[in-house]
């Protein structure tokens, strides 16, 4: 069994910030704790916009705190997130996350990711070497 908290991850390898400032991701549980997913506890932070396509992976969002939303740039649908309202990208979809206030995701990402990915250009996380 794995047991652990917020508090042991803050300010280590596995909390993660890019550049922009504009969200900070806590990674609960990575590729190496053996789940097939990983499980995140991410801020974006209030005023952020962020232009995302993950290519790669599957992932669920499960807002607890804090107020935005999300825009399917396919689309071009927008739905509001605030506590209680998850979103599944099922389809890969591109899109744009921006906060209202500061928000507080559960992310969960399959496959997992292996560490301190970051956004590339295109939105996406990489998946990791294939193993030969
Ligand atoms: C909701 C979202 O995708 N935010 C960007 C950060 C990502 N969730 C992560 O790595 O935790």
């Amino acid at each position: 069994m794995i047991v652990r908290s917020l508090d042991e991850i803050i300010d280590t390898d596995r909390d993660v910030r890019p550049s922009s400032g504009n969200w900070e991701s806590r990674r609960l549980l990575l590729k190496k704790d053996g789940m097939g997913f990983s499980l995140h506890d991410t801020i974006v932070h209030a005023g952020s916009e962020i232009y995302i396509w993950y290519k790669n992976h599957l992932e669920a969002v499960y807002c607890i705190e804090g107020e935005g939303e999300i825009e399917d740039i396919n689309d071009g649908e927008t739905y509001p997130i605030k506590p209680g309202v998850m979103y599944a990208l099922n389809g890969h979809e591109h899109h744009y996350l921006r906060a209202h206030s500061e928000m507080r995701l559960v992310c969960v990402f399959h496959p997992a990711l292996v560490g301190a990915e970051l956004h590339g250009d295109d939105g996406s996380y990489p998946l990791p070497e294939q193993e030969p």
